[in-house]
């Protein structure tokens, strides 16, 4: 499967790598859109928020547990936003799940 988020957790494609275990995959966005803009991904493909089942949930929890320890390590002690795109709409760009956590400044109260 040609996706761009597989090929850097495989290391195949250089990330800036700022945490991993068994489930999860992270690092920096390409495009920051605040001081700290890290991607979380599951290590398994996953399309989407839509395509979350029981089956692959498992690897979702992983995330939530493991995003305040990255939190942390970015010094997000005020506080930090987490989203995630769906589809077209949602304007999703890259079809592996993936949460944005962005932070190290005030963020805006808008959402869309
Ligand atoms: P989204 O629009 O929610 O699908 O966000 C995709 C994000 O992925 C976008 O903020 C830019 C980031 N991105 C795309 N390609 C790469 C890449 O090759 N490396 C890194 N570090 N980030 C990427």
């Amino acid at each position: 499967m040609d996706c761009i988020f597989c090929k850097i957790i495989k290391g195949d494609i250089p990330s800036g790598k700022v945490y991993e275990n068994e489930k999860v995959y992270a690092f920096k966005d390409i495009n920051p859109q605040a001081p700290v803009h890290i991607l979380v991904v599951p290590k398994l493909h996953i399309d989407s928020c839509d395509m979350i089942s029981a089956e692959n949930s498992s690897y979702v929890s992983a995330i939530f547990e493991a995003i305040p320890a990255i939190a942390k390590e970015a010094g997000l002690s005020e506080g930090y936003r987490v989203i995630t795109n769906c589809g077209a709409h949602g304007c999703q760009s890259v079809k592996h799940l993936h949460f944005h956590i962005l932070g190290g400044k005030q963020l805006s109260e808008k959402m869309d």
